[in-house]
Order: structure tokens, then C-alpha cells, then sequence
């Protein structure tokens, strides 16, 4: 079933309406009349789902003939949002579904919008591996996601008196009509236990780990379908479920409730998805979810492979495997082991094929985001991975002293186990060498860590080192989530620019065409008004859809510095009390969840619900400045932010943030930037035309020397009676009655170094923020420098960053 034409073919839309109607009454019992709008959802998503069942077969079976190397994309995050849109995108289906639908008598947007966010993920990591995936079977790579299910995914945000609540998000993937449970292809991980050193018949030292305790890996398909080419992957998420085998033991001596106790901690691995980001929980659960995952990704990637081969040789011809950062690092360890260990690989030869066949993402530079585990909990849980990565570090320290026999510091300083204060496994430092290739994800990050992060090993292994500027894939982000932008590709463009989405360069052209500016401009009030409803229908805040859309979506946190936007919007604000500035109605959105542990990052939520509070409500500002705060962000909510935005805030510290891709889904969907020459923003600003970017701050060489000669950010703040004044009025009491509330911001600002900048770069953000609200004035100009945005940002397709990866790091005939 597939959209041909424009107005779809009538047996076509009778037959999807029986085949709806028939797993409304088959499947979930329910008849039409009866059936809630999630009953229709499932049922539509099942018969979506048998469609791309049958190219799935057909794809794999393909892929398989072909001998195609497979791409193994590990993460614990997939950040997934919505299906079933995209599923009817890429599947050809819209058409035929609309108007199925409209002949059932049901609404389409309220069917698609009942569909429960999957939300298995954090933010920007998660959410690149859900454009990786789209972007993999776009590209028709053989080429799956492995993941865990989790019972529960990312929380819910509330905000009760201006805070941030959480609460649990049990997304009933037990439910989801988009899992394919395939409890016969469950596989054993054992886990705990000791090390039996013993030698073999010939004598050899050959340890075994003995007394383990067995955790049962069931894998579920999630199909995964590229846009308009038959081709259809998977995302393979794993549970966690008890052996019975090992119950019994315990059940057999009596202690029944021991044995019960047991059962929930084995399940209890995939119960949830942990809420940080870039700030570490080192966990044991933590560290069992990451072996678990690694541990059934490589029963799928050996099984896979002996379809193939039996000679362990071709190991990286026939597969790659991609760490997501460190999270899935053992891996490295997991396929040492099973060569070695299970296969009896000499392990000069393992090491080579394991270098051979892995590569790691690394995805921040901040020292304290880098995973470390205790080596005692290593013993504890992986005995025998912990007694490989001695091994591994030994011989790589002994490659270290050859080349550098004169730096015996580096002994220390490159190993793979920290000292002191406690004894520690360096998960980066394992992930380098485990593996042929490390990307950073924008041109900076990865400079920064050849300079920065890891210097040394960049000295050693320079030709390991690369770039993959990440990129946002355009089904989502423009066509799913803008469609009204998307019709105007097409009508422009025509419809190639979604899998070619250079084309946009075409558009430069029409930069000064009156009338297709016009158009544009019509879209972006469209999208604008959306989004005012949604935002009155959450809030009872009523928005003038005229206003300038000033938007700063994604994770809280210090160094992404929404505290800098809200100074800046309490700066206006006291302006506009006193009357130095008439401006143009101007509308601060702000949407993130912080985790809740971050009680920083907390605080400025609750700030920048009471500077809204006070803004909204006071009768002098008459309208000109609204401040919102969006309850939990999440990807459909961002759909609905991201097309009726103007400006995109990207103000994080220069040097912090890796890449963004915020950055990106903002300006192709027509915003200008307003930020720092950090992460992917330099190269979007040199695509876009630098005259389309509000560019402000110092930047990250100029950052490094300001924290190497050292600083005051005292002198700064009372030097600057504007920043005073408004750094003054967190603790004056105008934004609380309790004045001590917002006093820890205060004096992480004044007293505590301010780590992040914000004072140093207040002045010239506020000038940059001026001109732009300056240049909305010029409604014509603006929407024609909108254009031009997009128009450059074409290389921002993660289908280019798959092409990047499949040349660089997997092999170009990944690609054939
Ligand atoms: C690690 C150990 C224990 C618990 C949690 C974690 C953990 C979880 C998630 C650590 C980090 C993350 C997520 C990091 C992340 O999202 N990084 C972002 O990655 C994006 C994609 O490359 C970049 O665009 C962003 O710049 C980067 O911040």
C-alpha cells in the first residue's frame, strides 16, 4: 500500500480501512464504535506494521545476499518520540491513511497526536540515534540500532509552583504496537561470580569465571523504515527478565521469598533509563544495564556473523561496531572475551580484529562528564572483563613506554586505570584504543579533543582521529514536523530535497522574490499560532503570534546557560519599567527538563518561572515581553516548537558544547541564530552566511586563556552597572518574597568563579540580542534572511553524517 498519487487510489483506501477495522475487532476487541482514539492508533500502527514486516524480510534477506558488512549502532539512548507519523511518511502511507481515516468518520491529527512519546533517551545523544537510524535505512545501510527497553523512560516534567516535579513515564511498552517480542531469540549473560585460575591440559594459564549468576536478554524488533525505498531495518531493544534455571536453585532450598527478591533484581536492569546527562551517577545498576547491553548486542553481532563465516578473520569485514560514547564500551572487552575466552583466538589476533571492527563517538569535553568505574565494582560484577582490561592496559603500557621511554609519567597519565583517589577504569581511555577510528561531532569538539581531552593519545595514534559533524534528519524535522514548510519544498524544490537535502542551496535565488517571501513568512505565522494555542491551552498565557519567537529548548544545564538568557530577559525588563527602551512584543520560550538530582540546574527552572510569573503580570510592560516556560519538553512537543521559531538561542560557553542539533532542526526550519562560536555553530554560521547569525562572546581559545590566567567575576559585576543591577535582583527579593531563594545562582555568579562565563560575556550577548530585535522590526528582511538560512542548511542532513561515517569509519562498501 503506497502513495502514488496525490488523491489516493479508492480500493487502496478500502482496503486499509478494512484492514483498520479489522484489527480493531481481531486484535484489540474492540468495533469502531466502541474504540478509544488509542484503540485506533494501535490498530492503524498494527496494520502499518505488517506492511513494513513484509520489507523487512525482503530488505534483510537482501542484505544478506549481498553480504553487506552490518553496521551494529549501540546506545543506551534512542530517543524516539513519536511513530507514527514517520512510519506513514517513509512508508508512503499518508495520503491513503488520511483519507481512510476521514471515510472511518475519525479525526487524523487527534489519532496521531494520542500516540505516547517513546522516550529512550536523554537528549542530543539519544535523539542523534534516532536520526542515525532513520538516516541508515534511508541510505539502505544494513545497519541496526541496540538498545535497552526500558520499562520506564525519560520522566515526566511537572512544574508545581514554579518547580520542576518528576514523574514516573511508564510508556506501556508492553503495549507498543511497534515491538516485535521474540522471546525464542532470548539469550543468557551471566553476571557476578569469581575467577578459577587454572591452567589448561598443554599447562597455559587459562582463567575461568565460575559461579555466575544469569540474566535472560529478550530482544524486541522495532522496525525501522527508510523513506520511499523499501528498505526496513530494526532498532533491537533488549529486557531484562529472571532465569528460571537459576530460580530453581534457590526455590529447591526453600527460600521462596530470596528467590523472588532475586527475580526483581534481574529485572530490574531494564526497569529504568537514567535521567542524567553530562553529569555521572556511578551506579552499580548503571554499569549492569551498560554489560547487558553490550553482552546481548554481541550474541546478536556473533550469530550474525556465523551466517557469514567461520573464520573469525573476516571479523571486520562483515561487521562494524559504533559506541555511542563510552556507555557501551565494554563491548570492546565483551568481543576480547568471547574471541579469546570462548573461540581460543590467539590475543595478539583478537586485539586486531576487535581494533579493526569497533569506533567510538565521543560526545563531550567536560573532564567531569567522562565515565569512570570503580575497579572494586568491576570485580564485583565482571571479574573476568576486569582481569582483560589489566591485560589490555598492560601491553598498551608497554607500547606507551616504547614510544616515549623518557616520559614515565605517562605511565600514569594514559593508563587505563585512574589511582587515586580511588582505583578506577578509564572508559574513554579504553574506548581509544579499542577501537580503529574516535569522531568529536563538530569541527571544534573534535580539535578540542586532539588539543584538550586526550593529547597524548592523539600523539600516539594520531590517524585514528576524525570528525563527523553531526546532522538531524529532514523527514522529521522538516516534513513530519513542518508540513506546511515542506509544501513549499516540494513546490519550489520539488520533492528530492528530502533525501538530497543540498537542494536547499536552490533556494538562494528566491531570496528576493517578494512573493515567495510572503509565503514564507505566511508559514511561519501559521506554525506561530499553533504554537500560541498550545502554549494557552498549557499555560492561560495568551500570546500576540506577531511576536518575536525566542526560543532555547534542551537540557538544563549550567553550561548551556539559560541563566545568561534570563539575566538578559530580567535586563529588558527592568529597561522597559523604565521606559529606556520601547520594544517590539517579544515572546522568551523556554523548554527542558534538568535532572533531579542537578540543584543548580533546578533553581534556574524556578527562576525562570518566576521572572515569568512577574513579567506576564505586570500591567507596565503592556504586552511587549512575555517569558514562557514549557512542562516537559520532549520530541512531539519540539515538532511544535521548532517551525514557529525566530530565534534560536545556542549561547552555551565556548568549548562546552559538543555539537548541538538543536542548532540545526531551528535554522532549517527558518530561525536565525542568536549564539557562540561553539560546537556545530561555527559550521552552521559559515553555511548560513554570517550576516543570518548574531554572533556574541568570547570564544574558546579566549575562554581557556581566561581560566588559565584566572578571572574575577566579582570586578566584572561591579563594574558594569547594568549587570549589577540586574545579577542584584535575584537576591532583592523582586522575583520571590523569600529573598535567599535564588541566592545560591548569585553567588555561583559573584563569589564562585561563575564557571561558565556568564558575566563575562552579558555585555556583548545583550548588544547581539538588541540588533536582532532591531532587525525583526524590518519584517521583509528578516523573512528573507530566514530563507537564506535554510537555504544553507543542506549539509546538516544526517544522511550526510551517515555517508561521512560509511567512508570513514565503516568501510565505503557499507554504503553499496
Ligand atoms: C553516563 C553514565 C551514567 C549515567 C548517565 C550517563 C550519561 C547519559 C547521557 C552521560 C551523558 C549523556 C548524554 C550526553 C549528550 O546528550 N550529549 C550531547 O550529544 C549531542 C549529540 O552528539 C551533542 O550535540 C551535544 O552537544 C552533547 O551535549
Amino acid at each position: 500500500m503506497k502513495d502514488t498519487q496525490s488523491t489516493p487510489d479508492k480500493d487502496q483506501v478500502n482496503k486499509l480501512r478494512d484492514s483498520i477495522l479489522y484489527e480493531l475487532k481481531y486484535s484489540l476487541g474492540v468495533t469502531l464504535l466502541t474504540a478509544s482514539s488509542s484503540d485506533v492508533f494501535s490498530a492503524l500502527a498494527l496494520v502499518v506494521r505488517r506492511n513494513q514486516v513484509d520489507d523487512y524480510f525482503s530488505t534483510q534477506e537482501r542484505h544478506y545476499q549481498a553480504r553487506k558488512k552490518r553496521i551494529y549502532y549501540i546506545s543506551m539512548e534512542f530517543l524516539i518520540g513519536q511513530s507514527l507519523r514517520n512510519n506513514l511518511i517513509n512508508q508512503g502511507m499518508m495520503e491513503i491513511t488520511k483519507a481512510a481515516l476521514e471515510s472511518l468518520g475519525v479525526d487524523f491529527e487527534i489519532i496521531v497526536r494520542s500516540e505516547e512519546d517513546a522516550a529512550l533517551g536523554n537528549g542530543g545523544l539519544g535523539r542523534l540515534a534516532a536520526c542515525f537510524i532513520d538516516s541508515m535505512a534511508t541510505l539502505d545501510l544494513a545497519g541496526s540500532g541496540h538498545g535497552i527497553k526500558y520499562e520506564y523512560g525519560l520522566f515526566h516534567q511537572q512544574i508545581q509552583d514554579g518547580k520542576q516535579i518528576e514523574k514516573p513515564d511508564d510508556w506501556h511498552s508492553a503495549h507498543s504496537p511497534w515491538l516485535i517480542e521474540h522471546q525464542s531469540q532470548a539469550m543468557i549473560i551471566p553476571l557476578y561470580g569469581r575467577i578459577e585460575e587454572i591452567k589448561d591440559l598443554q599447562g597455559n594459564y587459562n582463567p575461568m569465571w565460575m559461579d555466575w549468576k544469569i540474566i535472560i536478554g529478550v530482544p524486541h524488533d522495532y522496525l525501522v523504515s527508510g523513506y520511499n525505498n523499501n528498505t526496513v531495518n530494526s532498532l533491537r531493544l533488549y529486557s531484562a527478565c529472571a532465569s528460571d534455571s537459576f530460580d530453581i536453585h534457590i526455590f529447591n532450598h526453600g527460600d521462596y521469598l530470596k528467590a523472588v527478591n532475586q527475580k526483581i533484581a534481574s529485572e530490574n536492569i531494564s526497569k529504568v533509563l537514567y535521567p542524567s546527562d553530562e553529569i555521572l551517577a556511578g551506579k552499580e545498576l548503571r554499569l549492569t544495564q551498560e554489560y547487558f547491553l553490550v553482552a546481548c548486542t554481541l550474541r546478536d553481532v556473533m550469530h550474525d556473523f556465523f551466517l557469514h563465516s567461520t573464520d573469525l578473520n573476516q571479523l571486520p569485514e562483515f561487521v562494524a561496531i559504533q559506541l555511542n560514547d563510552t556507555h557501551p564500551a565494554l563491548a570492546i572487552v565483551e568481543l576480547m572475551r568471547i574471541l579469546v575466552d570462548e573461540h581460543a583466538v590467539d590475543w595478539d589476533i583478537a586485539w586486531d580484529l576487535t581494533q579493526r571492527t569497533c569506533a567510538y563517538t565521543n560526545h563531550t569535553l567536560m573532564p567531569e562528564a567522562l565515565e569512570k568505574w570503580s575497579v572494586n565494582l568491576f570485580e564485583l560484577l565482571l571479574p573476568r572483563h576486569l582481569q582483560i582490561i589489566y591485560e589490555i592496559n598492560r601491553r598498551f603500557l608497554l607500547e606507551v613506554h616504547r614510544w616515549q621511554p623518557e616520559r614515565t609519567d605517562l605511565l600514569a597519565s594514559m593508563s587505563l586505570i585512574e589511582e587515586m583517589p580511588e582505583k578506577k577504569v578509564r572508559m574513554a581511555y579504553l574506548a581509544i584504543i579499542g577501537s580503529h577510528k574516535v569522531n568529536g561531532v563538530a569541527k571544534l569538539h573534535s580539535d578540542l579533543i586532539k588539543s584538550n581531552l586526550v593529547p597524548d593519545f592523539y600523539h600516539l595514534m594520531p590517524e585514528k582521529f576524525t570528525n563527523q559533524t553531526n546532522g538531524v534528519t529532514p523527514r522529521r524535522w522538516i516534513q513530519q514536523a513542518n508540513p506546511r514548510l515542506s509544501l513549499f519544498l516540494d513546490a519550489h524544490l520539488g520533492n528530492e530535497w528530502v533525501t538530497n537535502l543540498t537542494l536547499l542551496t536552490k533556494l538562494r535565488s528566491l531570496a528576493s522574490d517578494r512573493d515567495v517571501i510572503a509565503e514564507l513568512a505566511e508559514i511561519k505565522k501559521f506554525n506561530k499560532l499553533k504554537l500560541s494555542q498550545i502554549i494557552t491551552r498549557q499555560q492561560g498565557i495568551t500570546i500576540n503570534p506577531d511576536a518575536m519567537f525566542d526560543c532555547q529548548i534542551k537540557r538544563i544545564h549550567e553550561y548551556k546557560r539559560q541563566l545568561l538568557n534570563v539575566l538578559y530577559v530580567i535586563n529588558l525588563y527592568h529597561r522597559i519599567l523604565d521606559g529606556v527602551v520601547s520594544i517590539a512584543p517579544k515572546v522568551h520560550i523556554f523548554s527542558g527538563k534538568a535532572a533531579p538530582g542537578y540543584a543548580m540546574a533546578k533553581l534556574i527552572i524556578q527562576l525562570i518561572n518566576q521572572v515569568a510569573l512577574k513579567v506576564n503580570n505586570d500591567p507596565n510592560v503592556n504586552g511587549q515581553l512575555k517569558v514562557v516556560f514549557l512542562e516537559d519538553y520532549k520530541v512531539s512537543l519540539a515538532e511544535s516548537i521548532i517551525p514557529a521559531a525566530d530565534l534560536s538561542e545556542q549561547i552555551s560557553t565556548a568549548g562546552t558544547e559538543a555539537s548541538g542539533t538543536s542548532n540545526m532542526k531551528l535554522a532549517m526550519n527558518g530561525a536565525l541564530t542568536i549564539g557562540t562560536l561553539d560546537g556545530a555553530n561555527i559550521e552552521i554560521r559559515d553555511a548560513v552566511g554570517h550576516e543570518n547569525f548574531y554572533v556574541f562572546g568570547l570564544s574558546a581559545e579566549q575562554i581557556a586563556e581566561q581560566r588559565s590566567k584566572g578571572r574575577s567575576p566579582y570586578d566584572e559585576y561591579a563594574s558594569n552597572t547594568e549587570l549589577k543591577m540586574t545579577v542584584d535582583s535575584l537576591i532583592s527579593g523582586f522575583f520571590h518574597a523569600d529573598k535567599n531563594l535564588f541566592y545560591p545562582l548569585f553567588n555561583m555568579l559573584v563569589n564562585h568563579g561563575d564557571h561558565y562565563f556568564h558575566l563575562a560575556d552579558f555585555s556583548s550577548y545583550c548588544q547581539a540580542q538588541h540588533q536582532a530585535l532591531t532587525d525583526y522590526n524590518n519584517t521583509y528582511n528578516w523573512h528573507s534572511r530566514a530563507l537564506n538560512t535554510i537555504s544553507g542548511m543542506g549539509e546538516f542532513s544526517s544522511d550526510r553524517t551517515i555517508r561521512g561515517y560509511s567512508r570513514d569509519i565503516w568501510g565505503e562498501d557499507s554504503l553499496k
